[in-house]
């Protein structure tokens, strides 16, 4: 299928991945993909490339990642896996943050993967220091853990819900207030219910407060955003969206059958083609392909979805974010390549079905396992931060600078 206009280029971009021994790429061979989009004209913005620099903060194993300021110093720091990494200042001017890490939890592994498949800093009992909401889809599967006020000391686990694997969760919006401050997990059992969780109370009292949508989970991939455009956020799933009610906690969401998306990873709602009407924003977590949705509504009121490729030369983008990365109000769509997802190579890996091919792809950003790389990069971008994160599966953390000098950013 054609890319339709309103897309002004697709594009897929090398990070160095230079100084990695063929070792090391074997095991991991990572790839990541920009995809960069342009709703308005058809005009080339200069480079087509953003030359990201690589800095390694960490070898250890990680599946996700978030930016928070921790310790409440000004400066936004790094969550991963059983570390934070404080940002202190650089050793010397232009060598870039020096990242200070601090060993908060132990977490099990299992199936080769670090128990935590999402890490999401969000101040769950109100005492100003960001806490970390985490997933896993072994034997904790929603746990949030007690910022102790920055001090270098274990954070206390408190677990939210038990009963199903959980693959990837967001923080969203659903009470329609503009924070993203309720949580949206992906549950991996589809007969455990869709639902959703607020903060109720505070200090020691404060506790996630589930809500339930529907008796059952809708398979693999979740989003939230708001597709009808009556102002509240509604919650989408691969296999159709629940309207939200006028009351999210106490009404009844109505679901749309309206479409069957697939094996999704994040579900994105974004205005694509600049015509009113929300679009979806998708791609297959296990499989081949980065799409987007287009939605068309009949006089009388029916909607239809058309799907459109982005990019379905490469498989597994498995978590994806849209971010203004050019500065110019317009979000970009971010994603990367899981590599050996699932532990074993049955998962797709690349068309050419050569590893040469993978190869000359590989590079050391990666979208984890759904998780929330994402949210990172989105946060630190909101930050107005330079500094670009992101996570690999089961391996590293990197970050990454735009160089400032790239004729992207002068758009
Ligand atoms: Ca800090
Ligand atoms: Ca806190
Ligand atoms: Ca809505
Ligand atoms: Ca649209």
């Amino acid at each position: 299928m054609a890319i339709p206009q309103c897309w002004l280029h697709s594009r897929s971009r090398l990070l160095s991945g230079a100084a990695l021994s063929a070792g090391l790429l074997l095991t991991l061979l990572l790839a990541a993909t920009t995809l960069v989009w342009r709703a308005a004209h058809l005009q080339a913005v200069g480079s087509d490339e953003i030359p990201f620099r690589k800095h390694t903060i960490d070898l250890g194993r990680s599946e996700s990642v978030d930016a928070a300021d921790i310790n409440r110093d000004g400066r936004l720091d790094v969550v991963s896996g059983e570390n934070w990494y404080e940002q202190a200042p650089p050793a010397e001017r232009g060598a870039g943050p020096r990242w200070i890490k601090h060993h908060f939890r132990d977490l099990p592994y299992a199936d080769g993967y670090i128990e935590d498949l999402s890490d999401l800093a969000i101040d769950v009992n109100g005492d100003g220091y960001p806490d970390i909401v985490s997933c896993s889809y072994w034997q904790e599967p929603l746990t949030w853990w007690e910022n102790p006020q920055g001090q270098d000391k274990p954070w206390r686990k408190t677990v939210i819900q038990t009963g199903s694997p959980v693959e990837f969760a967001f923080l969203v919006d659903l009470l329609n207030t503009g924070k993203a401050t309720q949580l949206l997990p992906q549950f991996g059992d589809e007969n455990f219910p869709l639902s959703w969780y607020e903060v109720t109370g505070s200090g020691a009292d404060a506790k996630w407060t589930r809500h339930i949508v529907s008796s059952h989970s809708y398979g693999h991939g979740i989003g939230a955003g708001d597709v009808n455009g009556d102002g509240r956020t509604d919650i989408i799933t691969p296999k159709g969206w629940f309207e939200a009610p006028s009351d999210p906690r106490n009404g009844q969401w109505i679901f749309h059958q309206e479409f069957n998306l697939g094996a999704t990873g994040f579900i994105y709602v974004e205005d694509v083609n600049g015509d009113g009407l929300p679009d979806l924003v998708t791609s297959l977590g296990h499989d081949y392909g980065i799409f987007w949705y287009v939605q068309k509504k009949s006089p009388d009121g029916r909607r239809a979805w058309t799907k459109h490729v982005i990019d379905d030369a490469w498989s597994q983008a498995h978590a994806l974010t849209l971010v203004d990365l050019l500065g110019d109000g317009r979000k970009e769509l971010v994603t990367g390549k899981r590599y050996y997802a699932t532990s074993t190579i049955r998962a797709p890996t690349s068309r050419s079905a050569s590893i040469g091919m993978s190869r000359s792809r590989a590079r050391d950003g990666c979208s984890g396992s759904g998780t929330s790389s994402t949210t990172a990069l989105a946060r630190a971008a909101a930050c107005r931060s330079p500094w670009w994160i992101s996570t690999t599966t089961a391996t590293w953390i990197s970050w990454w600078r735009v160089n400032p000098g790239c004729s992207c950013l002068r758009t």
